[in-house]
């Protein structure tokens, strides 16, 4: 298992876990950007956002919905943002995906 984040999933490294079910699970990020960044991801693993599929479409609802959720039980009911990052251009550094959701300071755009 050379993935980091199938090693988060199976205890194998720790996180700071803030929810989990059988699909995915939510984590704060090991250096956060922002007060509140965590990190909620699949369980199975899936490498970029070019490799989830058609039949993922529940998942990535699910994943979408756990993170709207988790921002407002940490406190980001006056704003949020979420990101994916895709493969090297796109910022990406860890493959397993990942949707990240950051709040409680006010986020600037464009994004570097
Ligand atoms: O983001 C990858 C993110 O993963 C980045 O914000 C750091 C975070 N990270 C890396 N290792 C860990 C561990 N061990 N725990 C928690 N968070 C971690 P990317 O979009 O791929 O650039």
């Amino acid at each position: 298992m050379d993935c980091l984040f199938c090693k988060i999933v199976a205890g194998v490294i720790p996180a700071r876990k803030i929810y989990e079910d059988d699909q995915v699970l939510a984590f704060h990020d090991i250096g956060p950007q922002a007060p509140v960044h965590f990190l909620v991801i699949p369980k199975r693993h899936i490498s970029t956002l070019n490799d989830l599929g058609e039949d993922d479409r529940p998942l990535a609802g699910h994943i979408l919905f756990t993170a709207q959720r988790l921002a407002k039980e940490l406190g980001c009911d006056a704003g949020f943002r979420v990101a994916m990052n895709c493969n090297e251009l796109g910022g990406q550094t860890v493959y397993h995906i990942h949707m990240h959701v950051l709040g409680q300071r006010q986020m600037n755009w464009p994004p570097g």
